[in-house]
């Protein structure tokens, strides 16, 4: 019988595209989504849905209980430029969300788990090139700072109750079937909406600043493979990565496609996180571990957003 799978946070950017993809592989009946929110189209018409608030322990377990949950994919949190702005509750959100899920499998009600970290828990102390799996880890951001007590409360639970827990750094993630929200690397996806709408983009990050981006079917496909693996024996919060470039050359690439294209430039408080982030990961551990590879680079993305946005060239 196939293990029933809940997606916490289904309403957003990656968790819209987790759902659509774990239904085509598992049936859509047996993934069931969940958000504060309604949300895409898509998601909502092709299975079932539960308005879910992620901080509840008891609406949980009554989804849990309901639809008799194995698997869950915690996907709800506030991303690194609006945990700026509301640290506590951004404290709150990402952290008691995340008890809520470790004790189920700790109570062994569900025997797996995948949360999402972040390129953000690494700080400015750490090597900023091809930063390694294993570094020095000070964020400087409230995101950072919440993402990190989240890999060291997966490992403490993984090793204390023996629970299966999974995590992935992700990058940047760049997709245009859903818009990120309150994140540094959301202007490498707005920048396709106002490419095609006026011909010209603002950025708030400098044009030199690189940072570590991926295109979202690698980061479905990296987080799916990592679910399915089983090579996993200790839990590890894996680097992935795909490509590094700036707010300049991302601009080169879209004009490629769209020549009357203008960028501009006027940053603020988003470029101080992105100047505490590394500009490339060394992804070789999960490469190892459980045969990563990103396959999609600068002008496939691209190329790929622009026609998924209905633009012609
Ligand atoms: C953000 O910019 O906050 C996120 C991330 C890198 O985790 N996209």
């Amino acid at each position: 019988m196939t293990k029933k799978i809940l997606i916490i946070g289904s309403s957003g950017q990656i968790g819209t595209e987790l759902v659509l993809k774990l239904r085509q592989i598992y049936g859509n009946e047996n993934v069931i989504a969940s958000d504060i929110r309604k949300g895409n189209y898509e998601v909502m018409e092709s299975g079932p849905f539960e308005l879910l608030d992620v901080t509840n322990k008891d609406d949980i377990h009554e989804v849990v209980k309901k639809h008799n949950i194995k698997q869950v994919y915690l996907m709800a949190a506030m991303l690194s430029a609006i945990a700026e702005i509301s640290p506590q509750r951004a404290w709150n959100l990402n952290m008691n969300s995340l008890f809520n899920i470790l004790d189920l499998a700790r109570d062994k009600i569900i025997d797996r788990i995948f949360w999402p970290s972040s390129i953000a828990v690494f700080g400015p102390d750490t090597p900023r090139i091809k930063t390694p799996q294993v570094t020095i880890i000070k964020p400087a951001t409230v995101y950072g700072i919440s993402k990190l007590a989240g890999e060291n409360w997966c490992s403490y639970y993984s090793k204390k109750y023996d629970i299966d827990v999974r995590t992935i750094r992700y990058p940047g993630i760049i997709s245009y079937k859903t818009i990120p929200g309150g994140g540094t690397t959301d202007y490498a996806v707005e920048i396709f909406y106002e490419a095609i709408k006026n011909n010209s983009y603002m950025s708030f990050l400098s044009k030199n600043t690189t940072l570590p981006m991926m295109y979202m079917d690698d980061a479905i496909e990296a987080t799916i493979q990592l679910m399915q693996s089983d090579a996993i024996h200790k839990y590890t919060a894996y680097n992935i990565a795909a490509i590094s470039f700036s707010p300049g050359e991302l601009a080169l690439a879209i004009k490629k496609y769209i020549p009357n294209f203008t960028m501009h430039y006027k940053t603020d408080s988003r470029q101080k996180i992105a100047d505490s982030w590394p500009e490339s990961i060394d992804d070789s551990q999960a490469n190892i571990d459980w045969n990563w590879k990103a396959t999609i680079g600068l002008d496939a993305l691209v190329k790929s957003m622009l026609q998924g946005l209905h633009y012609n060239f």
